[in-house]
């Protein structure tokens, strides 16, 4: 297990959030992520990756993400996850105090109870930009799924994403066609501009 997807959804500025929540509310774009880091062969599973922020924010009826390795980083060794007396689901959550430690876990199989097919990084913005950032000598980052919102602008987001792309001419990333994106997801994606909500925006797929 060496390569990462990030899977982000962003304005064209990069605005990602917004008092601690997503700026928009775009239930289809949501179910995308929900299919895309679940589907999984028979008797694997994908792992969700998230900082403790992003944990914080998925409402706690959706969290563990189910049916996904769930792992939260937090640096506090004394972040509880879950209420102590809080029924245990079974779907496993694992809390790491730093990214080399979580990936340390999904490198080693023995480590978890299922056979993990992709690795996501799911957010926030403090993990998307130390992912990107890993040497391709261990795991790191290769593929974007980014749904890109295009209008309105969401001026007032207060959380961004690191500027991945940076200039088209000396960007070491490309962007796969639909097919592409269609080819790796293995499940069904929408093509083309989408609009929920008076909200515009595209799901892309940039990969290095
Ligand atoms: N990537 C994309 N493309 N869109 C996002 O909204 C997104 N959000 C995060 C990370 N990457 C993203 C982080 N925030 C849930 C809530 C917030 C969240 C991630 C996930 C969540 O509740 N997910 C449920 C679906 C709930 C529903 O269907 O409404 C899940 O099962 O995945």
């Amino acid at each position: 297990m060496s390569r990462l997807t990030v899977i982000v959804a962003a304005t064209l500025t990069n605005g990602i959030g917004q008092n601690t929540r997503l700026p928009w509310r775009l239930p289809r774009e949501m179910a995308y992520f929900a299919r895309i880091t679940t589907h999984a062969p028979e008797g694997a599973m994908n792992a969700v990756v998230m900082g403790r922020n992003t944990w914080e924010s998925i409402p706690r009826k959706f969290r563990p993400l189910p049916k996904r390795v769930n792992i939260v980083i937090s640096s506090n060794k004394q972040y509880e996850l879950m209420p102590p007396d809080s029924a245990t689901p079974p779907t496993p959550v694992y809390l790491h105090s730093n990214l080399d430690s979580a990936l340390d876990r999904l490198s080693h199989s023995e480590w978890i109870e299922s056979p993990i097919h992709r690795s996501f990084v799911i957010g926030g913005a403090s993990l998307y930009g130390e992912t990107l950032a890993l040497p391709p000598t261990g795991p790191f980052v290769d593929r974007v799924l980014l749904t890109r919102i295009l209008s309105p602008a969401f001026e007032d987001c207060d959380v961004y994403m690191p500027d991945f792309l940076g200039t088209e001419e000396e960007s070491a990333w490309r962007r796969a066609s639909h097919e592409e994106l269609q080819e790796w997801a293995g499940v069904e994606v929408p093509e083309g501009i989408q609009e929920e909500n008076g909200i515009k925006y595209e799901f892309q797929m940039w990969v290095r």
